[in-house]
């Protein structure tokens, strides 16, 4: 279902041998480092989970890091990764900047990095196979098409945001403000990081709330466990979420379809994280050395209230 759901700028969708448990052949088993962020969240479980069934099915060894949310951490294992000789490297980046020099390490072990979920700024793209991860600026942009129509271009809106310096965080607030541009009586009242995390997104909401809380009409949430807090603290401030404040968020993991069944959260922008297929796709054409695009987009799609009812029984995060 996902390579079927990925386009390549190209448009190439030669499909490696994802069977062989080593594309160089030879019968050695293939070693992959992972590199993860951290497990603070539904999403981030389901794309750590995704990886590890697919290394499973192909019967490759997996070396799981996760650094607990700690860029130093990310930068240890990728060493580690590299001194331990694994054949590939895929990395979930925490955020766009300081690759660079364990980049250049794997680049001169001549170990391929792919990337999966979240972009990174670099000076030589050579220094990583391919990008897979959605369009954030495009998901930002959805939530604010679907907050305009909810709305008629009315609302006093709080923004929260995501990771400091995470791609994510970054471009969905470029796409959402791009898109709530074209409506001057949409409004970002405030904007604060509640870093992806439920607890955090509730802390921060229970706090703009105190300062914001006659004004505001609707909560955009660059993820659905931020958005998840946020119900907490509106119900805590006495006002019904879903009603008296509108609430878009992005990911629809499954607590998020959960929450628009029960009429609370409004709309969820997918972000797949079911990225374990197309990034082995990746080390096996890595590995064989074929030439593949640097940045493979994964669809999106847009539910609300009105389909997450239908679409809720199909979910697989
Ligand atoms: C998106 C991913 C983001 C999710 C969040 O690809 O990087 O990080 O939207 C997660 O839920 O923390």
């Amino acid at each position: 279902m996902l390579a079927a759901a990925i386009t390549t700028f190209t448009g190439c969708d030669k499909k490696a041998d994802t069977q062989s448990a080593n594309p160089q052949g030879g019968g050695k088993k293939l070693v992959v480092g992972f590199s993860q962020v951290g497990a603070d969240n539904d999403w981030r479980v389901a794309e750590t989970k995704s990886i590890r069934d697919e290394a499973a099915k192909r019967g490759i060894e997996l070396k799981y890091d996760d650094a607990k949310d700690d860029m130093s951490k990310q930068l240890a294992a990728i060493s580690s990764f590299i001194a331990q000789g694994v054949d590939a490297i895929i990395l979930a980046p925490k955020v766009e900047t300081g690759w660079e020099p364990v980049l250049k390490e794997a680049k001169a072990a001549k170990i391929p990095v792919i990337l999966v979920d979240r972009g990174i700024k670099v000076s030589d793209e050579s220094l990583y196979a391919t990008l897979i991860a959605s369009d954030f600026v495009a998901e930002g942009k959805m939530a604010a098409d679907w907050l305009a129509k909810k709305t008629g271009g009315k609302a006093n809106i709080i923004e929260l945001e995501g990771t400091p310096g995470a791609a994510p965080a970054i471009d969905r607030k470029k796409g959402f403000a791009d898109g709530i541009a074209a409506f001057p009586e949409m409004k970002i009242i405030a904007a604060q990081s509640g870093d992806f995390k439920t607890a955090k997104g509730k802390e921060v909401t229970e706090t703009l709330l105190q300062k914001h809380g006659k004004d505001v009409t609707a909560i955009y949430a660059h993820n659905d466990n931020m958005a998840l807090g946020a119900i907490e603290a509106i119900k805590a401030a006495g006002k019904k979420p879903g009603q008296e404040i509108i609430i878009v968020s992005v990911d629809a993991v499954k607590a998020g379809f959960e929450s628009m069944v029960k009429g609370e959260l409004n709309c969820a922008v997918e972000c797949t994280p079911l990225l374990g297929p197309a990034a082995f796709d990746a080390v096996d054409m890595a590995l064989k050395g074929d030439k593949f695009d640097k940045k493979t987009v994964v669809q999106d799609r847009v539910f609300d209230q009105s389909s997450a009812a239908t679409e809720l029984p199909n979910r697989k995060y």
